[in-house]
């Protein structure tokens, strides 16, 4: 009987977790921020903030990413469009070098896909 139990919170869990990350209506669509030496890219709470990151187009830049969640949701930063890729140092800034990148919109992600961020490539 207690098993049962167990079994049906852990899969209200799981639908809680499935709905927050994927289901849950965005938000809020913000604001794109300027990519600068001092901006500061934070993992935590399973966003990005900011999330929406604009670079120039033709040039080269390094972002700086600080994890704040230690869960291994957040320990890779993927920009597939792109073939950059990091692992985030928990507590720690962590460069991502970006190539010289032609204009458009590229998204960033973890590993699994529930942090999401776009580079605005102008
Ligand atoms: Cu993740």
């Amino acid at each position: 009987m207690l098993d049962i139990l167990v079994n049906l919170l852990g899969l209200g869990l799981i639908a809680g977790i499935v709905w927050w990350f994927w289901l849950a209506p965005k938000r809020h669509q913000s604001k794109a921020v300027e990519a600068q030496d001092k901006l500061r890219i934070v993992a935590r709470d399973g966003v990005y903030e900011p999330d929406r990151i604009r670079i120039k187009a033709g040039e080269a830049v390094t972002l700086h990413f600080y994890r704040q969640d230690p869960t291994p949701c957040a320990e890779w930063v993927l920009f597939p469009d792109l073939e950059v890729s990091a692992q985030l140092a928990v507590n720690e800034e962590t460069p991502v070098k970006i190539p010289a990148t032609e204009s458009g919109e590229y998204p960033f992600h973890c590993q699994m896909q529930m942090y999401r961020g776009t580079l605005l490539v102008e």
